[in-house]
């Protein structure tokens, strides 16, 4: 569903949604420029400053993971490839997805005890089983699951015990995903009565550090590093943002009811407006730490400035020193249907309804989506 998701030009010097339509407003860019995919600037700031839009990324899965995969393919393991429920959009990541065609996997959806006790966890599953369909994975079996609350564990060493009769387990996912904390909890309910040692070595033909920890004597299971999400807000934050951003219980849903016009300012790093349609409620799924502030269109720039001036709000980065800062997208929905739209990293926003118009503001390389919700 990206069809009718647009990118709004916006200034990288000061901010200004850029425009064609009038020469004395602000954000004023001649037409045939605006239509270009290098511009950046509007016409003031491009005469006062000079500015590098460095859009680069290293990529996601590296040699030395493709080298992991393809042993994993060589040895025909099995692959539990974990997803974090909440940020589901950014740890299912395609260029993971793309490593891992053709293996076997168990699909771990975890960390569920951060969603809502209400949420409906067969609907969870099915969202997630038509994404797997939609990539093409060669998923098994898909495990709702939470490794803190030891639950459908269970369920995960059934599966596992079913495979690996053929080989080695490996454990693949994002960064912070739960990989590590998932093994820690199958081994509360496991014995290792091996002779053999759990032990953390180079992986060959790697740099990366892996654990073996072996379930008998011919089969290991592997905890591989977690992938790097370049898009994704937690890996680009500072340490005491990430702190904030990744909540540690269950989400307290927080719902505004909106006018058109109407913004929510999320820390001082994201923004919610509500363009254009009927009063409506949306849901805000966030971290408990980060502060929502309701604000108009006409003066969330300014507030979100002031905010992070004075530091009033939580929380601010160093990747935010004001709304410049924000690329921002919007799109309409054209169906009445519940919609989600996430910030990779951060969290997400549920609503209802047809001919809802939204525009998403989000640090510059944080990547957003919106899709027909999942819970
Ligand atoms: N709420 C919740 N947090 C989890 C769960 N599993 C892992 N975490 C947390 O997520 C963070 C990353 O977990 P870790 O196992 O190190 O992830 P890895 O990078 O995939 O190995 C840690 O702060 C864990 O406490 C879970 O099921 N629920
Ligand atoms: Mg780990």
């Amino acid at each position: 569903m990206t069809e009718n998701l647009k990118k709004i030009k916006k200034c990288y010097g000061c901010g200004v949604i850029l425009q064609s339509a009038n020469e004395e407003e602000v954000g004023y860019v001649p037409a045939n420029v605006l239509k270009r995919d290098d511009v950046f600037l509007c016409q003031r700031c491009f005469k006062t400053h000079h500015y590098s839009a460095d859009k680069l990324h290293s990529p996601v899965v590296t040699l030395d993971f493709m080298n992991l995969i393809n042993d994993i393919k060589a040895k025909n393991a099995v692959v539990v490839y974990v997803v974090d429920v909440f940020n589901f959009e950014s740890s299912f990541n395609p260029e993971i997805n793309k490593a891992l065609s053709g293996l076997d996997i168990i699909l771990v959806a975890n960390k569920f005890d951060l969603l809502p006790k209400s949420t409906n966890e067969t609907k969870l599953k099915d969202y997630v089983a038509d994404k797997v369909e939609r990539e093409g994975l060669n998923v098994k079996k898909i495990i709702v699951a939470s490794s803190t609350r030891n639950y459908n564990i269970d369920e995960l060493l059934e599966e596992m015990a079913a495979f690996h009769k053929k080989g080695d387990v490996y454990f693949i996912g994002a960064v912070s995903s739960g990989k590590s904390s998932l093994i820690k909890t199958l081994l509360r309910n496991f014995k290792n009565e091996t002779s053999r040692y759990i032990t953390t070595s180079i992986y060959p033909n790697t740099t990366l550090a892996v654990q073996e920890i072996p379930i008998s004597e011919t089969t290991t299971i592997y905890d591989t590093p977690g992938i790097a999400i370049n898009n994704s807000l937690l890996g680009l934050a500072e340490k005491e943002v990430v702190k904030v951003i990744v909540p540690r219980k269950e989400i307290k849903p927080r719902t505004y009811q909106l006018l058109a016009k109407q913004s929510i300012l999320i820390g001082g790093i994201a923004r919610f407006d509500y363009v254009d349609g009927p009063f409506t409620g949306f849901t805000f799924y966030f971290a408990e730490g980060i502060k929502l502030t309701r604000s108009h269109v006409k003066l969330a720039d300014k507030s979100f400035n002031n905010m992070i001036a004075h530091k009033k709000t939580q929380p601010i980065s160093y990747l935010v020193t004001g709304v410049q800062d924000l690329d921002a997208f919007e799109f309409t929905t054209y169906e009445d249907k519940k919609y989600d739209v996430s910030w990779n990293g951060l969290g997400f926003v549920s609503f209802k309804g047809n001919g809802r118009v939204v525009r998403i503001y989000a640090p510059r390389g944080v990547a957003i989506s919106y899709n027909e919700s999942k819970i």
